[in-house]
């Protein structure tokens, strides 16, 4: 059996059909409200009508993060924007933010979304919540902010930043659960440590996710600070955190299907793939209004998880999120695409086209180096401070500078890798 998010009981057929109309309803709109999916459809030469229920989804097109920059800001709304009571955006590959827009449905459920994850790591209403993602435009702060008060906690809104200030109130107000990035809570742990008041802690549960990061961080989390450490899964295009969270158990993360149907493609030939088989994932918002979408790339890669979970969940469960299909590299918090990189030294004079970045956990921490290659009659220091200023300034975190002397980099005949994530 299986819970709706009215809370009532359905057996899998009738979640499988619920999936099929909501499917059905979702193309309908699109089509009729969304010029883009329209052409698109066409093009394949697709009715609405067409769309059955979810045996049909193969039949449609993929979403891709380029269609979103196509048509930005607001060209894939499906709904007036006298009806959006929020923008977030996330940054995208030439450095144009992706736009999404909510309606208040699309916040209630979201809401509703994450306030699930919230009962799966055993938090209540009684519980006193930090929420140490940012606020702003990226989803983690609000998202994490409105599902805990919908769970009924009591919220304490910390944003991240002053890390010591966040431990002092962790004590005075008593929080028992805690919401930001795993790498982030590493470090509250180490000021915890610093500042000498673990025994005054009492956290019980944190909901950790915006990154990827490994069953060793887990353990290193839960044993520093004596806590169940739950993972939590989304990205801004589909809603933010909560389209999925593991529980007890952490073999997989459950994914909310009622809202949010998902597929595992082969990367290269986008086919299907079995349950079990690692591939990209790919997710289809059955109920989204504001900006509602078909069989969206998200180019993480994951697996169905076979078999029950032996918590009783009835939501089927994704794998653990290993890493991405393209080259898109997450630091706190700030997703970075090479394009960015490229863009940037080459608006800068004296930096030549060939870098390298490094991107290791060191003592805590999540450290970015950027290697770039220069001529040797160059005033170094000026240009390290030009390449770190413009690369905080455009792109939106500070990395660690080397200036090397050309050639010194490797070269390669095939597409280069340019960046290296050491963390997992
Ligand atoms: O990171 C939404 C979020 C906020 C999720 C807070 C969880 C908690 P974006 O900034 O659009 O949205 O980044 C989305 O981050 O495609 C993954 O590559 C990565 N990601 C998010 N959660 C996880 C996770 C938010 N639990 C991108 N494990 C996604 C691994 C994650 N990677």
């Amino acid at each position: 059996m299986i819970w709706n998010e009215t809370k009532e009981c359905m057996s899998r057929d009738e979640m499988t059909n619920l999936q099929g109309a909501r499917l059905s309803k979702l193309v309908d709109r699109v089509y009729h409200n969304v010029e883009y999916y329209r052409k698109k459809m066409q093009a394949e030469g697709l009715e609405p009508g067409d769309i059955k229920g979810i045996e049909d989804l193969d039949k449609l097109p993929f979403t891709t993060k380029d269609d979103l920059r196509d048509t930005y800001p607001f060209g894939m709304f499906a709904v007036d924007n006298s009806q959006i009571t929020r923008i977030h955006a996330s940054s995208g590959t030439t450095g144009k933010a992706t736009v999404v827009g909510y309606t208040r449905k699309d916040i209630d459920v979201w809401s509703e979304c994450v306030a699930r994850c919230i009962t799966m790591a055993g938090l209540g209403k009684e519980d006193t919540i930090q929420v140490a993602y940012g606020y702003g435009l990226f989803t983690g702060g609000l998202g994490a902010h409105y599902g805990a008060e919908e769970m009924g906690a009591t919220v304490v809104p910390m944003s991240t930043g002053n890390t010591k200030k966040l431990v002092t109130m962790m004590v005075d107000f008593g929080v028992t659960g805690i919401m930001c990035t795993p790498s982030y809570l590493l470090h509250i742990a180490e000021t915890i440590e610093e500042m000498g008041v673990k025994d005054k802690i009492k956290l019980k549960a944190s909901i950790n996710g915006a990154e990827p990061w490994t069953e060793k961080m887990r353990t290193q989390i839960e044993r520093q600070l004596g806590i169940h450490a739950h993972d939590i899964y989304g990205l801004s295009e589909i809603m933010g955190p909560g389209v999925a969270t593991d529980c007890q158990f952490h073999e997989g993360l459950h994914i909310h299907e009622d809202h949010f149907l998902p597929e595992i493609v082969d990367q290269n030939t986008l086919k299907p793939l079995r349950d079990g088989m690692t591939g990209e994932l790919v997710i289809s918002t059955l109920t989204k209004e504001g900006l509602p979408l078909i069989r969206y790339r998200t180019h993480d890669l994951s697996r169905i998880v076979p078999g029950d979970c032996p918590c009783g969940s009835p939501y089927p469960r994704i794998g653990t999120l290993i890493g991405r299909t393209d080259d898109m590299v997450k630091v706190k918090g700030v997703n970075i695409f090479p394009s960015q990189i490229e863009e940037l030294l080459s608006s800068i004079e004296g930096a030549s086209s060939e870098y390298q970045v490094m991107v290791d956990h060191l003592m805590g921490k999540d450290v970015m180096t950027l290697f770039v290659e220069t001529i040797p009659s160059i005033n170094r220091y000026a240009l390290e401070i030009e390449i770190q200023t413009g690369f905080k300034n455009r792109i939106g975190l500070t990395p660690v500078v080397k200036l090397v002397d050309l050639g010194e980099l490797p070269r390669s005949e095939k597409k280069s890798t340019r960046v290296f994530d050491n963390r997992y």
